[in-house]
């Protein structure tokens, strides 16, 4: 896309119906809203993490946004434009359980190795609660970063080998649907 315009071309609107579970009108209002906030038509990762801020105002959100903003920019450019964001936005929102679990193991795979490392999911968890800051009142086996992802792993984690395979992530996620919740946190931010 590049540069902004006021507004999606024919040619635009018709890939963007295919590539998201949006209509066509939605699509209209969402780029209208999106150019509105960002007339440059790309957001930078200080920008992703305004909107964060203004969801999170007692927290830190600044390294999630920063993750977050890892997975939405998927030609991994430094910037997000309407497409990414747009298409990020339809999986999150509207996609199956799959393309969502597919989306959050992006997320916590932060060098995308297609396998969470124990380390990588205490990055993301512990941006989590950064984030939240003190507004969630946590059950005492998971108060802290620590407990919640040794809790995830010993869960999810079935061949002890400290890492998860997507299989392991899917299948666990089942089991324990908070996970998948956890991905609400930014479903209604952006
Ligand atoms: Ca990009
Ligand atoms: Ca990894
Ligand atoms: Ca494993």
């Amino acid at each position: 896309m590049g540069k902004s315009q006021s507004k999606l071309s024919s040619e635009e609107l018709k890939d963007l119906q295919q590539r998201t579970s949006f209509e066509k009108k939605e699509l209209q209002q969402w780029y209208k809203g999106f150019i509105k906030d960002c007339p440059s038509g790309e957001l930078d990762k200080t920008e992703f993490q305004k909107i964060y801020k203004q969801f999170f105002p007692f927290g830190d959100p600044s390294t999630f946004a920063d993750y977050v903003f890892n997975v939405f920019d998927s030609n991994k450019n430094g910037k997000i434009d309407f497409r990414e964001f747009i298409v990020a936005l339809s999986v999150t929102s509207r996609g199956n359980l799959e393309d969502k679990l597919q989306w959050a193991f992006q997320l916590y795979d932060i060098d995308n190795d297609q396998s969470i490392t124990y380390a990588e999911m205490l990055s993301i968890v512990d941006a989590i609660y950064k984030m939240v800051g003190s507004m969630v009142k946590l059950p005492p086996d998971e108060d802290t970063p620590e407990k919640r992802v040794a809790k995830i792993f010993s869960l999810m984690d079935k061949n002890k080998d400290g890492s998860l395979t997507f299989d392991e992530f899917k299948e666990g996620s089942m089991k324990d649907p908070t996970i998948v919740q956890a991905l609400s946190l930014y479903d209604g931010l952006v």
